[in-house]
């Protein structure tokens, strides 16, 4: 706790302390592959045509969600354990310090809905800490991950419900696991979405308002939110988190050029692209950037692309929020805040938040200690 600042919070009622759980193998694990492998949430993305549409851009871009496939999602697990990407590990010791609190918040018999939850490792500080938590939908779009993500949380929590889900948060309009659980008496406690590690980042503050939007939609009204979202400013400290001294960063970037080689029968030289991070101070994004060494072409499913020199594909933007501005995101798409925590170094925040009543989100007390 000494580290962890609280910045403002308004209890409802301050639950019980409720001592962390576990051991017992007795949780399901609903059969793989899940409901949706077959047609992910939503409309169904295409790898293909975003990267073809993606190359046609005058400034090529392609979104960062094509990152993640199998080899991604392992490389991005190596760069949170790097000394340089201080995100994982400051958001880890806000969760240390705040689970036990959030739980309160929640109250018993919670369902928790992650999106993106990549390895789990941090749901596990939330699992562990509230009150007979009744169910866990992790939401992922690399099936595999995730499924090797989940298949110990059974051990580990006892009467849990696991129910994986594979496909592209960003697009989910319902949640009919919900109903099902509904049916079968599993839903009995508060919605409770888990959306951390900055991946709100990841959308412009458009797509993030747009989003949080609807999650407060599929979520229902007395869903509690907690995001994580880094607010670091220094280009000194946000450079060297998105291109390590050991290159891992620049081989999880570089593995999207791989995957579109092997799935979409391109010839991408890797050696041929250089890995580069940018901070774009006036909209406080970090993009990593992948730039042609020298004038080329390339091949995608049988068209052709030109690259100048120096010219690149915009693979991912990873904007910074303020306490400040993060508030304003939030209010604008229906959230009030209940909990704000911050690590010691100020560098990360974890914002839980509530649908706000009719007239609230205009007013707000903000009061950061
Ligand atoms: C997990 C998507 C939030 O933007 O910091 C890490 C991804 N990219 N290093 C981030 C990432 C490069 C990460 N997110």
């Amino acid at each position: 706790m000494s580290a962890v600042l609280r910045s403002f919070f308004t209890s409802r009622s301050a639950a019980a302390f409720k001592p962390v759980r576990g051991g017992i193998a007795t949780a399901t694990v609903y059969p793989f592959p899940p409901l949706r492998s077959g047609a992910p949430l939503g409309l169904s993305p295409s790898f293909e045509r975003d990267v073809l549409d993606g190359l046609t851009l005058r400034q090529k871009a392609i979104a960062s969600t094509w990152l993640y496939d199998h080899r991604g999602s392992e490389l991005f697990e190596q760069i949170t354990q790097l000394d340089e990407y201080y995100p994982t590990r400051n958001e880890t010791q806000i969760l240390r310090a705040c689970a036990h609190e959030i739980a309160a918040a929640a109250g018993p018999r919670a369902l928790v809905i992650e999106l993106g939850s990549g390895s789990s490792r941090k749901t596990r500080l939330l699992l562990g800490a509230l009150d007979t938590p009744q169910a866990y939908l992790p939401i992922d779009i690399s099936a595999q991950f995730l499924q090797e993500s989940v298949a110990e949380l059974p051990s580990l929590y006892a009467g849990l419900r696991v129910m994986p889900v594979v496909g592209d948060f960003t697009r989910i309009e319902s949640l009919p696991e919900l109903r099902l659980l509904r049916a079968a008496g599993g839903d009995a406690g508060r919605h409770v979405v888990f959306f951390p590690g900055s991946t709100i980042g990841n959308f412009t503050p458009e797509q993030a308002v747009a989003l949080l939007r609807r999650i407060r939609r599929f979520a229902g009204a007395d869903a509690l939110l907690i995001v994580g979202a880094d607010s670091t400013r220094d280009p000194a400290v946000l450079i060297p988190a998105y291109d390590d001294r050991e290159g891992v960063t620049a081989e999880f970037n570089k593995n999207l050029l791989a995957r579109i080689n092997r799935e979409l029968d391109a010839d991408f030289d890797l050696d041929a692209f250089d890995h580069q991070a940018r901070f774009d101070p006036l909209q406080q994004r970090v993009e990593m950037h992948l730039v042609s060494r020298h004038a080329q072409r390339v091949q995608v499913r049988g068209r052709s692309f030109h690259f100048e020199a120096g010219e690149s594909i915009h693979t991912e933007n990873s904007y910074k929020y303020s306490l400040a501005r993060f508030q304003q995101l939030a209010a604008r798409a229906g959230w009030t805040h209940l909990q704000r925590w911050v690590d010691g170094q100020a560098r990360f925040a974890v914002h839980v938040l509530e649908v706000a009543a009719r007239g609230d989100g205009r007013e707000q007390n903000v009061k950061v200690a």
